[in-house]
């Protein structure tokens, strides 16, 4: 959605409110209900304030394709089902997954804490978004947050012919006692599909080991990964066994679909995978010993005494001090482009 940033590119600031308010608009003239358009405004502004471009205002227009295509149900109204002393279901109702956990949150809270850990099983949702902001809010409130969502077919598993697996990220938070929580989010393909739809955009070739054309053969050519090709999982046989994990817990678990178990040919337009999604939240205050967050400390400080400069996170972190400081930094058409989305001009 946005133009490369070159020098002949004017950038214009927004505060994360001015942002998200614009979103919100957009969502809403698309077909949503007001709390699915604070939601997702909510969720994709925060990650263009912490950089996360990929799943930014980059989504936007797969977003509003996706609604126009009648795909997805802006309007879902969450099925929070009570199952266990840790369990907690959700039917999304073929809406988004952010406010179906939205609509779980305080209760899957509320077991992890006199549990000790509670399990959330969304199903027939659709997650479009970065998966570190669904974890990393646990973290500050104290707790451990493990969740795995999976997408759509674009992964060939290790040692197969042809891809069947999502790009399926695992994000994970944990709180510690001197920072911000430790959090990481990645996808299991060794590049997510967004950053080859971004390569592609601006013209650029990809690392090798990335992926492979429409004949198999390895790629480092976006366009030929998108138009018929597919990604590697990172890490050979780990990240496949990984990938296979994902589709376990965020579908089989969860009753929700497998990445290859949905088709879409009939929505032109449709973007958004049709998946489930786990989240795992844990109390480490029921743990023996030290406190989990001086535990966590202790880890980092010992990370940075062998010569760590970057944990996961730190990126993210400083881009969210420079936009709280600076302003969200977009690039004029980029700006112009969500302001027409949003009825504005
Ligand atoms: P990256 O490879 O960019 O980053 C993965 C993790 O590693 C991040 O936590 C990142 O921290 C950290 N990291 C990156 N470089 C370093 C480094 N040099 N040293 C230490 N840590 C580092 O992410 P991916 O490309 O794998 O995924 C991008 C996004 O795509 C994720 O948010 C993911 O959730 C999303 N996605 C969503 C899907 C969906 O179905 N909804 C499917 C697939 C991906 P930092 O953030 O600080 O850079
Ligand atoms: O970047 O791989 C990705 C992705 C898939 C669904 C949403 N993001």
């Amino acid at each position: 959605m946005s133009a490369p940033h070159d020098c002949a590119v004017v950038l214009q600031n927004l505060s994360l409110s001015e942002l998200t308010a614009l979103l919100e608009k957009i969502f809403l003239r698309h077909g949503t209900s007001t709390d699915v358009a604070r939601v997702l405004a909510q969720n994709c502004a925060g990650a263009e304030r912490d950089g996360a471009h990929s799943h930014g205002v980059f989504r936007i227009p797969g977003y509003v394709s996706t609604l126009q295509s009648g795909w997805v149900n802006g309007k879902a109204v969450p099925v929070v089902e009570d199952v266990a002393s840790g369990f907690v279901r959700v039917d999304a109702g073929n809406g988004f997954a952010q406010p179906a956990l939205a609509a779980a949150r305080d209760l899957l809270v509320q077991k992890a804490r006199s549990a000790g850990i509670a399990v959330l099983a969304i199903r027939n949702s659709h997650h479009f978004a970065a998966l570190w902001p669904d974890v990393e809010p646990f973290a500050y409130e104290g707790l451990v947050a493990l969740s795995v969502v999976n997408s759509m077919t674009c992964v060939v598993p290790h040692g197969a012919d042809r891809p069947l697996f999502g790009t399926n990220p695992i994000a994970f938070a944990a709180p510690r006692a001197d920072g911000d929580p430790i959090v990481f989010d990645l996808a299991t393909s060794a590049i997510a599909h967004g950053d080859v739809q971004i390569a592609a955009r601006n013209g650029e070739r990809l690392p090798p080991g990335m992926g492979v054309d429409g004949l198999g053969q390895p790629t480092q050519d976006p366009k030929a990964i998108l138009e018929g090709g597919a990604l590697l999982p990172f890490g050979g046989h780990k990240g496949s066994a990984l990938s296979m994990m994902v589709e376990l817990l965020a579908a089989a678990l969860t009753g929700g679909n497998f990445s290859f178990e949905f088709d879409w040919k009939n929505h032109p337009g449709a973007k958004t995978p049709w998946t489930g999604q786990l989240l795992i939240v844990i109390d480490p205050s029921k743990a023996a010993g030290q406190s989990f967050a001086e535990r966590s400390q202790e880890l980092v400080r010992q990370m940075h005494g062998v010569g760590l400069k970057r944990l996961p996170g730190d990126r993210r972190h400083h881009q969210r001090a420079k936009s709280q400081d600076q302003g969200i930094a977009l690039d004029e058409q980029t700006l112009a482009n969500l302001r027409a989305l949003a009825g504005e001009n």
